[in-house]
């Protein structure tokens, strides 16, 4: 593997920083833990990274505390132009990057370089979003009163981001932050941590160049541990969470216990129903790309499909076919489709999950499989799979980050979206149809009880622009586009009395 960004020889270093500390040139790993970052693309160890310990957090959290006092006076259009800058660092690393989270995440170079897109467009939409922080103004009930709201800043941001998406999802949250007037400590997931570096070492030029105070952007680095301090910190205003739905509970969980902020962006089981009706040729790529894209490794994942009787064998044999012609291999070369899972712990995940399909009776139309010898010696290559399931079976009511598909099958529509909402998550869903009825039946207050439900589109790959996240246990936040913003803010309340008398709202009276 040839070295994509100068990788660290030496254990590097995460921090407070306008990020000029991390590079490898700190000596001082004698007295620190180190998280070990491997590539699952070729099992390489790609670079140690010191694990924060608790005096270097509480040395961040009060960098950025004081960071905040500066960073929240500075105009939002102008924390706007800082961010703006950020996208073109972006647009100028897309491709060093995005091959850097490739390669020690295992998604494909199209994927990553797609995951730093992501970024980009981020950075442009907050870039508008700055100039749009917009509080509604109301008719007061008094006479020569004045109602208006004001978003005001939160403080500290604190964003624990997966490794799926090792760069993007932190974007979604720190560029939004930045323009509310926020500052951002990231824990980024363990299995990462050196792409997280990489973005922080991009930023910086920017942060130095626009005399941005030390302290608003931070990485923390760690497992389980570091979560929990962000979590139980009362100086962190709002913590940002994305991963599964068990680490998820337990943030809420302590954030609740001191009535601090939370954003959730947990696990999904998101289902395609493909109607009688569907355009078949819009939907089995849809279906491939969403099972087997990220190793089926997104939130949006196609974890299940729910297919009519009338259609159900013609979809069967059509996916064979398109299985057949996947290839898996390095993710690095463009001629493979599908990369590694992130690790040995992912591949077990899998096998058990595969065991369990077989032990309740479920037949694999594709069969799984570790995928072994020369290019594979990661251990990290599995076959993506698909097994005829039912809905109710513990397997397929839970989210194993893995390439397996359930293929279930529907008569009637009502019985569709009773299995497609029949499980505990709630992030994505689709149909396809060309059925108008069908779709809007879909779409409408009784249909899909997921935050994403789309027509003729599949379940993964959504656009920056909307909001983004889910219901039930994927934990009700919204993240990236639309009104997602005001999550990073304090909303504040004014009334102005420009008279000469003090009347009461109510009717009261109150006679001195
Ligand atoms: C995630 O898996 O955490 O919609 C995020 C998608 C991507 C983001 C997924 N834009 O598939």
């Amino acid at each position: 593997m040839q070295s994509i960004l100068p990788l660290p020889t030496q254990p590097v270093k995460p921090g407070t920083s306008t990020g000029q500390q991390f590079w490898p040139s700190d000596t001082s790993a004698g007295t620190h833990k180190t998280i070990d970052s491997f590539s699952p693309a070729d099992g390489q160890l790609i670079a140690r990274v010191h694990v924060s310990t608790r005096s270097d957090y509480d040395r961040v959290v009060e960098t950025a505390q004081s960071a905040f006092a500066d960073w929240r006076l500075v105009p939002a259009p102008r924390r706007g132009e800082i961010v703006r800058q950020m996208g073109e660092q972006f647009r100028r690393y897309k491709r060093e990057l995005g091959t850097l989270v490739s390669y020690e995440m295992g998604k494909s170079l199209q994927e990553g370089l797609g995951e730093v897109q992501e970024i980009i467009d981020i950075c442009d939409f907050a870039v508008g979003q700055s100039r749009q922080l917009y509080g509604l103004s109301m008719h007061s009930e008094r006479p020569a009163h004045r109602m208006m709201e004001q978003y005001h800043p939160l403080g500290i941001v604190g964003i624990i981001s997966a490794f799926n998406f090792p760069v993007a999802v932190w974007s979604w949250n720190a560029m939004l932050a930045w323009v509310c007037g926020d500052v951002c400590v990231w824990k980024p997931s363990e299995k990462t941590p050196l792409t997280a570096l990489a973005c922080q070492q991009i930023i910086t030029e920017v942060l130095r160049n626009n005399d941005v105070p030390e302290g608003v952007s931070c990485i923390v680095t760690g497992g389980r541990d570091v979560g929990e301090w962000l979590a139980r910190d009362p100086r962190v205003a709002l913590v940002s969470a994305t991963g599964s739905t068990k680490m998820g509970k337990a943030v809420a969980e302590a954030v609740a216990g001191r009535l601090g902020r939370s954003l959730l962006e947990l696990g999904g089981n998101n289902a395609i129903i493909v109607s009688e009706h569907a355009d078949l040729d819009l939907a089995i790529p849809a279906i491939v790309f969403g099972a087997v894209g990220t190793a089926g490794q997104r939130c949006t994942t196609t974890r299940r499909i729910i297919v009519q009787e009338r259609v159900y064998d013609d979809v069967k044999e059509r996916l064979k076919k398109a299985y057949a012609q996947l290839r898996i291999g390095n993710p690095l070369d463009e001629s493979f489709h599908v990369g590694p899972v992130i690790d040995r712990q992912a591949v077990s995940a899998y096998q058990a999950t595969i065991a369990e399909i077989r032990e309740s009776g479920g037949r694999f139309v594709v069969e799984p499989g570790l995928v072994e010898g020369l290019g594979f010696e990661s251990g990290c290559y599995v076959k993506p799979c698909i097994a005829e399931a039912e809905n109710s079976w513990p397997a397929v009511q839970r989210e194993t980050f893995a390439p397996i598909l359930y293929m279930l099958k529907f008569t009637t529509l009502d019985d569709a979206i009773a299995q497609q909402n029949g499980v505990p998550q709630g992030l994505s869903s689709a149909i396809f149809t060309l059925n108008m009825r069908e779709a809007e039946r879909f779409l409408a207050v009784s249909g899909s009880d997921c935050g994403i439900a789309n027509v003729n589109i599949g379940t993964s790959g959504a656009e920056i622009g909307g909001a983004f996240g889910g219901e039930k246990e994927t934990g009700g936040g919204r993240e990236s586009g639309s009104d997602a913003w005001k999550a990073y803010m304090r909303r504040q309340t004014n009334t102005i009395n420009y008279g000469t008398t003090m009347p009461l709202a109510q009717g009261i009276t109150f006679e001195l």
